[in-house]
């Protein structure tokens, strides 16, 4: 791990070089001025120790202020469970969205609906306050991003949310009772028919137990595969026409779908066809050695579009929790489900642009193996198979399907295209990213990243048309790149420019918001958010609110018997009503609507000690339920620094003991 130190002749670069070169060296508007201004840059460059690579990538990321970055990139929060959006090449983060985690800032989890969905993606009588947030996918038209929606996957809970780029909010959490753990999602078929989910751990079908011994994991145990099925016009997932794919207890891993010339199809790699299942105290191997022991794991191929036509089929699937499941024997029989040997555990299946290749990142193998769709296809429409798993899954044999093999160097995870025929491997053992050909299959460059890389992201890299200017490697290690925070330090997003004919570093972002595990960016352009909500807009339902109150004369408080319904609104600066007074054990709502229309004229409606935060963007409505069983004087107040008299912006939700008299009548 060396630290960075390069003398300006080993470069072959002087700062004078770079500083023309980017035309910082102005002697056009009169020498005198033009040599001041240079000496002027020289000499912050000489005081701030920089060289040129420094200065030349400083100038490659710096946006001015006012100017937007011309791409977006959505990170995957880890076990944070959000989103964290920044953009490229500033690397500058933007928003952090609520997904899987309540988020206090945009009050997402604090109102009624947001809480509400959270609970009801949660297994029965839990309410989940994290999740482990994977694999975001934007959504496709035509093989290409259209800017619409973002989709991600929850690892530790097996659950797939919907984020619309209308607002960038959470609207829609989905979760399957079918698997436990997830991993290969979210990925998305060419026009978002379907968001494509694969289990990680297999389990006893629909959360059911089962013990756990060899018998029990062979005949027991499943992995699945859930096609979720995507209503656009509704912007939702729609799990009465979605469908699963029962699958042997092999570790699925990661999923990507066919495009064009393999439209119709997806694949998932996966690791321990072994199925060991640990068991280090009972005299078996761990996890970890059991299911490395094997030379081939299974790359599944899936024809996702049979598979939708049999889900219809009567007799051919079963309902679970409100699921069709397709069985096993019915994928084998039915031509939805084949394998292909794949070397080694490994991990990551990434189809080029063009859809003809699949690229499987070896991870314990030094190889990115490429196989054929035609191949492959040519093998299934031939029947010709090697043979048949122990479920009755077709084998097509290795060298039927093989394309070619690129030997990339040591722990390959992740591959990215740019759309000029060349891909990009993470290698993690080795810290590097490979830079290797499509055509010739032979590494031309390889960069240091710092440390440990895992996903890469270029962006658009798994559409029909990369945008081939930039790389973001996600290193999960930092260490020496940043001041030492302490024992958790923060991951290191490190943007790479690859327009040129060698890669080079532009910049090391850190990030102490959650573990990205894999990251999708797309032109800015192409995403066109509103700037405020319609006024009384409920922003999970993206209707207007039932309870809007749209104008400060429509504000009221109404009880009916121990119900109390508060209808507030908020402008700059005060909220109406700004008392409100219940009794003790009241059920009190509160409807806040934000009546302003101003751009940014955010305020918040926050009540201490009853965990009580909304934030109430422009036209925005929100709706917050709390049981008062506390009596006392709760000072109710605007969160957001909103004007010049935002500290005055608050009011009183008394409580009154019962018994006690009403202050109303007081005054
Ligand atoms: S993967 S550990 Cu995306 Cu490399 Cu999940
Ligand atoms: Cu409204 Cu502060």
């Amino acid at each position: 791990m060396k630290a960075k130190g390069k003398s300006l002749a080993s470069k072959g670069l002087t700062i004078a070089g770079v500083l023309l070169a980017m035309g910082l060296l102005i002697w056009s508007c009169g020498p005198r001025e033009g040599a001041q201004e240079g000496t002027a840059v020289q000499q912050i460059i000489k005081q701030r120790n920089l060289d040129p690579d420094d200065v030349k990538a400083a100038l490659e990321t710096y946006m001015p202020p006012g100017r937007p970055d011309p791409y977006l990139i959505f990170m995957s929060g880890g076990h944070s469970g959000q989103v964290i959006v920044a953009g490229l090449p500033s690397m500058r983060i933007l928003k952090v969205i609520g997904v899987f985690t309540p988020e206090p800032w945009q009050g997402y989890g604090f109102d009624d609906d947001t809480k509400a969905m959270l609970k009801a993606s949660s297994p029965q009588g839990e309410t989940l306050t994290w999740g482990d947030s994977h694999h975001p996918n934007l959504s496709q038209t035509n093989g290409d991003y259209d800017g619409q929606f973002l989709f991600i996957n929850d690892k530790a809970n097996a659950r797939v949310a919907v984020i619309s780029l209308k607002d960038f909010t959470t609207h829609q959490i989905v979760r399957s009772e079918l698997m436990n753990s997830d991993h290969g999602g979210t990925f998305v078929t060419p026009n978002t028919e379907y968001i494509i989910e694969t289990s990680q751990y297999p389990v006893p079908i629909g959360g059911t137990y089962a013990p756990l011994n060899q018998k029990s994991f062979d005949d027991k145990y499943r992995g699945i595969a859930v096609f979720w099925k995507f209503d656009r016009t509704k912007g939702l997932i729609d799990k009465s026409q979605s469908f699963a794919i029962e699958l042997p207890p092999y570790m699925q891993d990661l999923s990507d779908a066919g495009k064009l010339a393999s439209y119709g199809w997806s694949f998932t790699n996966s690791f321990d066809t072994e199925r060991a299942y640990g068991g280090d105290m009972e005299g078996k191997p761990p996890l970890e050695q059991g299911a490395s022991q094997n030379e081939y794991d299974y790359l599944h191929v899936f024809n996702w579009k049979k598979a939708a036509e049999v889900a219809q089929q009567d007799g051919k699937y079963r309902m679970v929790d409100g699921m069709r499941l397709i069985p096993l024997k019915v994928a084998a029989e039915e031509g939805i489900l084949y394998f292909v040997p794949e070397p080694k555990s490994p991990h990551g299946v990434d189809v080029t642009p063009d859809g003809k290749y699949i690229c499987v990142n070896g991870k314990l193998d030094t190889h990115v193996t490429v196989f054929s769709f035609a191949k492959i296809k040519a093998a299934i429409d031939a029947k010709k198979f090697e043979g048949r798993d122990p479920y009755g899954v077709p084998i097509i044999a290795f060298k039927d399907a093989l394309h070619g093999q690129a030997e990339i160097g040591l722990g390959p995870l992740h591959t990215q295209f740019d759309g000029r025929g060349y891909a990009y491997t993470s290698l993690f053992i080795e810290s590097k990213v490979a830079k290797w050909s499509l055509e010739t299959l032979k590494v031309v460059e390889k960069i240091p990243v710092q440390y440990n890389v895992g996903h890469l992201c270029i962006p658009g890299s798994n559409t029909e048309h990369p945008w081939g200017q930039y790389l973001v490697a996600l290193d999960k290690w930092s260490i020496d790149r940043f001041k030492n925070v302490g024992p958790l330090l923060p991951q290191d997003e490190q943007l790479i420019d690859i327009s040129g004919e060698h890669m080079h570093l532009l910049y090391n972002m850190p990030l102490g918001v959650g573990e990205p595990h894999y990251a999708q960016a797309i032109r800015s352009d192409l995403v066109k958010p509103w700037s405020i909500y319609k006024m009384g807009t409920n922003a999970l339902t993206h209707e207007i609110d039932p309870n809007a109150t749209p104008s400060e004369d429509k504000a009221r408080i109404e009880r009916h018997g121990n119900v109390v319904d508060v209808y507030m609104t908020e402008v700059r600066s005060h909220m109406r009503p700004d008392i409100v007074e219940v009794n003790q054990g009241d059920t009190v709502h509160f409807h806040v609507t934000n009546i302003e229309q101003t751009q940014d004229a955010t305020h918040g409606f926050g009540v201490g000690e009853y965990d009580v935060n909304l934030s109430m963007e422009p036209g925005k409505t929100a709706n917050v339920t709390i049981v008062v069983n506390r009596p006392g004087v709760f000072p109710f107040y605007c969160t957001e620094f909103c004007s010049a008299l935002h500290l005055e912006m608050a009011g009183y939700l008394l409580v009154k003991p019962t018994g006690a008299t009403s202050t109303a009548s007081a005054r």
